[in-house]
């Protein structure tokens, strides 16, 4: 399948764009917390997980989506929610706790919510599964051909709303795609210490459903199997499965020690890695100049600085804001008990 020049350039600065995100991310998250690391100091407080390395399955999968396709995404969101097009001021804005974020302060980088694009992350592992089917029955039961992605770790793939919410797709054969991202470990535990099978691709079977894996952390390939897997979903015919073999170039979290894996490790990884692959293909190819690249490059870079200089500038919130916003307004209609 020949790929479009515009999606291949769509998916090189939106891979650009996430990767200068979580760099920067690093140094500005290290901002108050050293000599002794203390999580709650400086401008981003709380827990940080991030995805620089796993781009190639953001970009390529939702090159296919569409605003009014649901994406669910789990602790790890940055990548997602910039490749679906989440605001990224007010994402960053949140992640810092301002009142310009998209939860008002109050979410944090697990918890962004937009839902001008209906994307939506969470801390608990395989939660966005069931959701995300859920976004699935309620577009068939709309007659709309919008589909929904849920993405998960593969320490995801072995917990029980993953299956329960497959085996639920597949009988109400929904539009939905849950995509794995096999970065190798679960915290730090090998995916061949906590999986039986070596490929989550091998679990489709069980709910007679299509599966694919994705070798290599690569964005052509990935962009492919899932193009086949959205245009069925959109088609009426069902839920699938993709996992993508991709790597996490950090710490499962800021300030994790990585005992558990080798130090060649990475380095090894980071010399295979998918946006300078993309960018040697699209310039071997004849698609692309060195000038195109430099000009996305740019424009990848300003839209961070932006989102950041956003935040920072951005106020956080009242105090007695925290007691806002907590509940929905009844409606009219309903009598609350006194
Ligand atoms: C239901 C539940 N159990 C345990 C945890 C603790 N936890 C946080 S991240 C994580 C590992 C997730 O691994 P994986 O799904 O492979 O995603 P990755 O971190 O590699 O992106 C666990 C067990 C949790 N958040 N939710």
């Amino acid at each position: 399948m020949a790929i479009p020049v515009e999606k291949l350039k769509w998916m090189y600065e939106t891979m650009v764009k996430i990767r200068i995100y979580e760099e920067t991310m690093v140094s500005v998250y290290a901002e108050g917390k050293t000599p002794v690391f203390n999580i709650g100091a400086g401008p981003v407080p709380g827990e940080m997980h991030l995805a620089a390395g796993q781009e190639p399955v953001a970009a390529g999968v939702c090159a296919h989506l569409r605003p009014d396709d649901t994406v669910t995404a789990p602790h790890r969101p940055h990548h997602h929610a910039i490749a679906k097009g989440v605001d990224l001021r007010r994402m960053t804005a949140e992640i810092f706790g301002k009142e310009t974020g998209l939860g008002k302060g109050k979410g944090g980088h697990m918890h962004l919510f937009d839902p001008a694009v209906k994307f939506s992350c969470g801390g608990i592992i395989a939660a966005g599964v069931p959701h995300a089917v859920g976004a699935a029955l309620a577009a068939k039961m709309q007659g709309k051909d919008a589909v929904a992605v849920a993405f998960i770790g593969e320490g995801a793939a072995n917990a029980g709303a993953f299956h329960e919410a497959l085996n639920l797709a597949a009988l109400w054969k929904l539009p939905v795609v849950v995509v794995i991202e096999d970065n190798r470990y679960g915290i730090s535990v090998p995916k061949e210490a906590s999986t039986a099978v070596a490929s989550n691709a091998d679990r489709g079977s069980a709910y007679g459903i299509p599966a694919v894996f994705v070798k290599d952390n690569d964005v052509l390939a990935t962009y492919e199997a899932a193009g086949e897997a959205v245009a069925r979903a959109r088609r009426g015919e069902g839920p699938s499965l993709v996992e993508i073999e991709t790597y996490r170039y950090l710490g499962h979290f800021q300030g994790d020690p990585e005992v558990y894996r080798d130090k060649g490790e990475v380095p090894a990884l980071r010399d295979r890695d998918p946006i300078l692959r993309l960018r040697q293909h699209l310039l071997q190819q004849g698609l692309v100049s060195e000038a195109d690249l430099a000009d996305l490059e740019a424009r990848a870079r300003a839209a961070v600085e932006d989102a950041y200089q956003f935040a920072r500038e951005s106020a956080y919130p009242r105090p007695e804001a925290a007691l806002e916003d907590l509940f929905e307004p009844a409606p009219a209609d309903v009598q609350l008990a006194q």
